[in-house]
């Protein structure tokens, strides 16, 4: 290729104030008409873009494609300039997170072509229908019981632990180690920490010294959540001085499975159909986007709760209604759910505005709203369940919990900016929800559904109206948008949502892809 072709086009872009990408450069000099090509990207680009990228190249090569009149005009997305690759992924990712990968550019083709004979699909921890608490005080020592049981066993082999009791009769000045439930953190006068720790015969205080450098974790803390504690008796054996601290945390050397063939699933939530806020445009193209060949991989969507906007959830929340029949929000959002290809597998569990008990575990929705939900045979599951497609496993949950993580811990640990942050935290202390008592409303049953037992391969949450995604020792953590505009409250707290992004996942490499549709 003559030089002369991509120096010209490198100073053409900068001279209408873009930078550009190699590849960009690369596909703009091989096109046959450069200067057309060259105006459909500038037109491609959106508007606050700097950089001129190569699937703003391929997304322009697809509108002139398109544009023939022997070809049927697909679902316009391919001249809609805001619809882009995960290049402008509002919230970058954490650690160890694979850069969003970018996609091909649309094409006509609606021909999705899927073999539902190599799906496979299954759910577990779905507790519809098993619900045993009636609420009183000893579903919540059983409850309580339990988590310490199962988390517990993920602590025992780690430490040398005996009951809080025997402590107690311990001499001072022994080695000592107890694995319990955190039931108060405080500070004490000369800036120590006090942790005090529960397990089924009694409590022991535990001081971390403000000097160790355990001290970094206390701040972590939360109330009922699970932990290991191990070190040495004060003289008097009141008090351990705290030398080491565990918690049942997800294995650093974790593999999580993968799908032995190229598959991708649309990870969704907070639609909020019923809402004046509710992004019929964002949604309409979300949908259209999944009959083009470009989605032609994805073949599950999955959706982490608050299908609707619910009434009477907030005070004042019905100034901002559209629908206000409960019911008739449920058949609008059904409406929504027939425009996506009928081919998907579709999952759903509740959140926090849809009409099942507000208590979690919540259980998937009564027989009647599922009559109204049925375009296209979704499986309806609790809040939380883990769905595992193609061997991937998926714990979806809704998310209340976050925001007592974010509330609690310090913003570098936790934040509505990086909510797949706060997610970490629940996978390190496996529990979906550790404390009792605050924002997040706990049913006690039998067993508590709220233990993470197995790792998940991806933890797929919602609620807080933020995408962020990353990896936690190798478990991928998704928080996906919303499909709703920012509410009134949400101006008033400063919460900016991020509306209309699809996180797309390839279950056979565990790559996130963000599609923006708003
Ligand atoms: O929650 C969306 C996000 O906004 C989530 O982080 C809770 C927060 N939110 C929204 N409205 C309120 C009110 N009125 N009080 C407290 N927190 C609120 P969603 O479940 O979609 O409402
Ligand atoms: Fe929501
Ligand atoms: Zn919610």
């Amino acid at each position: 290729m003559p030089l002369e072709g991509p120096v010209r086009i490198v100073s053409e872009l900068t001279s209408r104030g873009y930078n550009a990408e190699r590849e960009a450069v690369t596909r703009l000099a091989a096109a046959d008409d450069r200067d057309e090509l060259l105006e459909r990207v500038l037109e491609e680009v959106p508007d606050d873009a700097l950089v001129v990228r190569a699937e703003h190249v391929d997304a322009a090569l697809a509108a002139i494609g398109s544009s023939s009149p022997t070809v049927a005009q697909p679902p316009d997305l391919s001249t809609d300039s805001s619809v882009s690759t995960g290049t402008e992924t509002p919230s970058s990712g954490g650690q160890g997170t694979n850069p969003p990968v970018e996609t091909e550019g649309y094409t006509e083709s609606a021909d999705r072509s899927v073999d539902p004979q190599k799906r496979s699909l299954e759910i577990t921890g779905d507790m519809t229908g098993e619900s045993t608490g009636t609420g009183e005080y000893e579903d919540f020592v059983a409850v309580f019981r339990d988590r310490l049981d199962r988390l517990g066993s993920k602590l025992r082999g780690r430490v040398n632990h005996r009951p809080a009791t025997a402590i107690q009769d311990m001499s001072g000045g022994n080695e000592a180690a107890m694995v319990g439930l955190v039931n108060d953190v405080r500070s004490t006068a000369s800036g120590h920490w006090l942790i005090e720790l529960e397990d089924a015969t009694g409590t022991f205080p535990w001081l971390v010294m403000k000097d160790r450098e355990y001290v970094d974790l206390v701040d972590e803390l939360l109330c009922d959540e699970a932990l290991a504690m191990a070190g040495t008796l004060s003289d008097d054996a009141g008090i351990g001085f705290v030398d080491s601290m565990y918690f049942p945390d997800v294995p650093r050397t974790y593999e999580p499975s993968t799908a032995d063939r190229h598959v991708q699933a649309a990870l969704i939530s907070d639609v909020h159909v019923g809402s004046d806020e509710f992004m019929a445009d964002a949604w309409n193209r979300f949908a259209d986007w999944l009959h083009t060949e470009a989605a032609r991989h994805v073949e599950y969507l999955l959706i982490a709760g608050d299908m609707v906007e619910g009434v009477g959830v907030y005070p004042d929340q019905d100034e901002e209604l559209e629908i206000v029949d409960i019911y008739e929000q449920y058949e609008a959002f059904n409406e929504r759910l027939k425009q996506v290809p009928d081919d998907l597998e579709i999952v759903m569990i509740p959140g926090n505005h849809d009409a099942v008990r507000l208590a979690e575990p919540q259980p998937g929705f009564d027989e009647e709203l599922r009559r109204i939900m049925s375009a296209h045979d979704p499986r309806i599951v609790s809040n939380p369940s883990t769905v595992t497609i193609e061997g991937v496993s998926v714990l979806m949950y809704h998310g209340v919990s976050l925001d007592e993580v974010i509330a609690e811990l310090p913003e570098a640990k936790a934040s509505y900016d990086d909510p797949h942050k706060a997610m970490y935290q629940l996978l390190k202390k496996r529990h979906i929800a550790p404390q009792f008592g605050g924002h997040t409303r706990l049913a006690p049953e039998e067993e508590d559904y709220l233990v993470i037992d197995e790792v998940p391969d991806v933890f797929h949450t919602g609620h807080v109206h933020k995408l962020g995604f990353g990896k936690y020792h190798n478990v991928l953590a998704i928080n996906s948008g919303c499909w709703q505009a920012q509410t009134d409250f949400q101006k008033s707290v400063n919460i900016d949502p991020d509306s209309g992004y699809a996180p797309i996942v390839d279950l056979d490499t565990l790559d996130v892809t963000v599609q923006k549709f708003s």
